[in-house]
């Protein structure tokens, strides 16, 4: 207690509550022209995925339009989407990823 008699200490404490940083989504978009082969080389390569887990993302992009890769932060999202989209670009293949905050 104060000499004002004003009880100025906190009872509780206030804890700040840290959001957690929102992870990111590369997603793979279908297109009529980069190669399936090509595809997988690039979700290999960038991705890190195996074979079947790389022939499975890309196959379904293809038949539905679009597939998850993977999810990290923004930071590296952007920068491993940018990576792959330059590779297609070198050789001349319209392959795009977008990248997108998770819910
Ligand atoms: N649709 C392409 C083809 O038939 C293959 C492909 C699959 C391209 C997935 C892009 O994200 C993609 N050659």
């Amino acid at each position: 207690m104060s000499d004002t008699g004003v009880d100025t200490k906190r009872k509780t404490k206030t804890v700040p509550k840290l959001e957690r940083p929102r992870l990111y989504k590369v997603i793979l978009v279908n297109d009529d022209y980069t190669p399936r082969d090509f595809v997988l080389v690039v979700l290999k390569a960038v991705f890190r995925m195996s074979e079947d887990q790389g022939y499975k993302v890309m196959i379904t992009a293809h038949q539905k339009g679009s597939c998850v890769v993977a999810v990290y932060s923004r930071d590296i999202a952007e920068t491993k989407a940018k990576e792959a989209i330059d590779l297609a670009k070198e050789i001349g293949f319209p392959l795009m990823f977008r990248t997108e905050p998770e819910e």
